[in-house]
């Protein structure tokens, strides 16, 4: 990605002679060389007519918005094995004219996008290329308020976010630690009554994921085969998309949490590693994009202008019909497959739109849709198939519960450093030594999510098993949603939900998926069991 970018950037905007173009090299990027007299003529001087040659001045450019969207490298499975390797290191990448220095997925923006079917297997080799640690690891990590403190940015691990696959061993195991310098394989089995839809992966490592994520470390995962027997859809050009909030330091990096922490540390937001690209589109065609909400921290409030936002699945689950939506609330975690029908040619913003979650949600353009060229008469499906999941009825329930998301906070909410806020489930920070929920293989469980915390709405999810929300603020849910990542509204607000614990058993993770929360301690274990 980075390479295309950088060059076209350059050459598009600015004429650049063949010497100039070799000085600056690839290396440079999507910054661009000012012609050198016009920046010397601006010091009152011209330093080639004296014989001093200050070289080529750089200047971070603008002109690396507006490219084409980019899609991250595909990688799909062979004889029901996606077999790939996965290098944990420092890149430069160049996004939106910023040349950043941040820890990434095999040198790119974005991981590669996996594809796979259900009852495949992923087998990656994961090679920890960062260098070691910098800070030794907080004495006695037993202590909670330690464990509650963002360390060690180095370590690193896999979470396949939203697979219904076992926990433990070498496969999706989160309480996975591994180490710079070191190399590690992961093995997931897929079953194969597997939904099929939109996935992704991301660094699950407590202490250092919400660096790694807000970092870009994060890719797609496309479990294959939903909607088949729907022209509509399967004919549909498709396009993975993941979203990020951007966030570096005056030295266009992230080392310290201060940098990803405060609400207002968003810098602006990117698609795949891009600022603002556009998607070009024919008149009335229909595309499905696959969004994948791997911004690190906070909810996206989405509008295409004058278009539809058409969603035919939420968090790899397909829907019983298609929602037809102007706006979109998208949080941290989540996935949305949407329809797009492309209207009159012209140039539309795809933007994010001002929304209060407790404190502002960062808003700005995404991208740019840009519809040009012959009409191509494509149509919206009419109905969706069946959908994969049964509703869970009253008489399955063999259990209820309830977890409680609440946050303490300095009286100056918005200027608080974080280590003035505590993040808690049900009053306590994370401590992975204890078993928080104990539920019986095969259970059927309705749990109340509550959220104390006056100022924030927060994210719930949890792994291996999606939940089906029944109530939001105690009202019933028509829709009864398929999810694995949901909001809980602030002040007292709460969601309901009902889960059936399958297949698994092992230690896995519930938390608030605004990675700040999780990396202060809003995480509890959950253990499901056998007898
Ligand atoms: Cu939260």
């Amino acid at each position: 990605m980075r390479h295309a970018r950088g060059a076209e950037t350059g050459a598009g905007k600015v004429r650049l002679s063949r010497r100039r173009v070799l000085n600056g090299g690839t290396a440079l990027g999507a910054y661009f060389i000012l012609p050198r007299a016009a920046g010397a003529q601006h010091q009152g001087h011209d330093h080639s007519k004296m014989g001093l040659d200050p070289g080529p001045i750089v200047q971070a450019a603008a002109a690396s918005v507006d490219q084409p969207l980019l899609e991250p490298e595909v990688r799909r499975s062979v004889n029901g094995v996606l077999n790939t390797t996965l290098s944990c290191r420092y890149a430069y990448k160049d996004i939106g004219g910023q040349k950043l220095y941040l820890r990434s997925y095999e040198g790119t923006s974005h991981g590669p996008t996996l594809r796979m079917k259900p009852g495949e297997t992923l087998k990656i080799r994961l090679s920890n290329d960062f260098p070691p640690n910098r800070d030794a690891l907080p004495q006695n990590m037993a202590l909670p308020q330690n464990m509650a403190l963002p360390h060690q940015f180095n370590n690193t691990n896999f979470h396949f976010h939203g697979a219904h696959c076992s926990p433990s061993g070498i496969s999706d195991n989160v309480m996975r630690s591994m180490v710079p310098g070191k190399k590690y394989d992961i093995d997931i089995a897929l079953p194969k009554d597997h939904t099929s839809g939109t996935y992704w992966y991301h660094p699950h490592h407590h202490g250092a994921a919400d660096v790694q994520i807000a970092s870009g470390m994060a890719g797609a995962i496309i479990v294959e085969g939903d909607f088949a027997g729907v022209p509509e859809i399967t004919n549909a050009k498709e396009r993975v998309m993941l979203m990020s909030q951007v966030v570096y330091d005056s030295f266009g990096m992230i080392e310290n949490f201060s940098t990803v922490f405060p609400e207002t540390a968003t810098r602006f937001l990117a698609i795949n590693g891009q600022r603002r690209p556009t998607i070009t589109m024919r008149p009335g065609e229909v595309q499905r994009w696959r969004l994948v909400g791997s911004q690190y921290q906070d909810d996206f409030f989405l509008e295409l202008e004058k278009h539809n936002l058409n969603v035919i699945a939420y968090d790899g689950i397909p829907l019983r019909s298609m929602q037809e939506l102007k706006t979109l609330l998208f949080a941290p975690g989540q996935r949305a497959d949407l329809l797009v029908q492309a209207g009159a040619p012209g140039t539309y913003e795809f933007r994010a739109l001002p929304y209060d979650q407790g404190h502002p949600s960062p808003v700005g353009p995404l991208g740019r849709l840009v519809v040009a060229g012959d009409p191509m008469p494509m149509k919206l499906p009419a109905t969706l198939p069946k959908p994969p999941f049964e509703d869970i009825k009253d008489s399955e329930i063999t259990g209820k519960r309830t977890v409680t998301f609440s946050a303490t906070s300095p009286e100056a909410d918005a200027a608080g450093h974080w280590q003035e806020f505590t993040f808690l489930v049900d009053g306590k920070t994370f401590n992975p030594n204890r078993i928080d929920q104990r539920v019986k293989l095969g259970a059927v469980e309705e749990w109340t999510i509550v959220n104390t915390h006056f100022h924030d709405d927060h994210v719930f999810h949890i792994h291996t098993n999606p939940f089906q929300v029944t109530q939001v603020n105690g009202q019933r849910q028509p829709d009864l949603l398929w999810r694995d990542s949901v909001i809980v509204p602030r002040n007292g607000g709460s969601i309901v939900f009902r889960s059936r614990f399958l297949d698994y058993t092992g230690v896995f993770m519930l938390h608030c998926h605004m990675m700040n929360h999780e990396e202060m301690g809003m995480m509890q274990t959950v253990e499901v069991y056998k007898d």
